[in-house]
């Protein structure tokens, strides 16, 4: 296997989908023998960042922290996935810049805030409509839509198997696989 290590960035509304087609994609890199690793809330929000909140100054902090993460992990050898809403540009193009111009690729997971809100697979959006949850994203703090990422998937739109799909042809497009 040829390949050379990377950061694949998911930036995305809470419930638009980025980490089950994270998943999905590390999941067509297992069968590939590539090594890999998903940071999520579930690893780092939990772990490392559980000092931080939501507030704009925390969630600066939380991109900062899993760029520098990230960037010890392809030093590594080891392909990343990022799954955090990221809503702010300048923090994302900072993870970016932290990483050599063809170690880094960002996917916006694209899921109006609408079909979000329905699908509200932890009721948080129905908590931050009843004010329970302060400073949620798409509803009283902003998310910023990157101007020019590397891929665009609409998961209202696409299958997980198709964006999936979309992102490992990226990948091989962009000479990464
Ligand atoms: C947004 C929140 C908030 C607020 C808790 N705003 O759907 P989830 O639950 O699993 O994903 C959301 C996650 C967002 O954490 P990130 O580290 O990705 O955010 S950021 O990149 O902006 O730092 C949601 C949950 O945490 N959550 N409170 N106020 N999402």
């Amino acid at each position: 296997n040829h390949h050379h290590s990377f950061v694949l960035w998911f930036t995305g509304l809470s419930g638009s989908g980025k980490s089950t087609l994270a998943n999905a994609v590390a999941a067509q890199l297992f069968e590939k023998g590539i090594n890999h690793y998903i940071l999520d809330g579930d690893n780092i929000r939990h772990g490392l960042n559980r000092d931080l909140s939501f507030s704009d100054e925390d969630r600066k902090e939380n991109i900062r922290r899993i760029a520098e993460v990230s960037k010890l992990f392809v030093d590594s050898g080891t392909v990343v996935l990022t799954a955090f809403i990221s809503p702010f540009i300048q923090d994302r193009r900072k993870a970016k810049e932290l990483l050599d111009d063809n170690e880094f690729l960002e996917v916006f997971v694209d899921c109006p805030l609408k079909e979000c809100e329905e699908r509200d697979p932890k009721g948080l959006y129905q908590k931050a409509r009843n004010g329970e949850i302060p400073q949620f994203t798409g509803i009283d703090s902003p998310y910023e839509v990157p101007l020019n990422p590397d891929l665009v998937i609409k998961t209202d739109q696409l299958s997980l198997r198709d964006s999936a799909g979309a992102v490992i042809a990226l990948l091989k497009q962009k000479k990464f696989l």
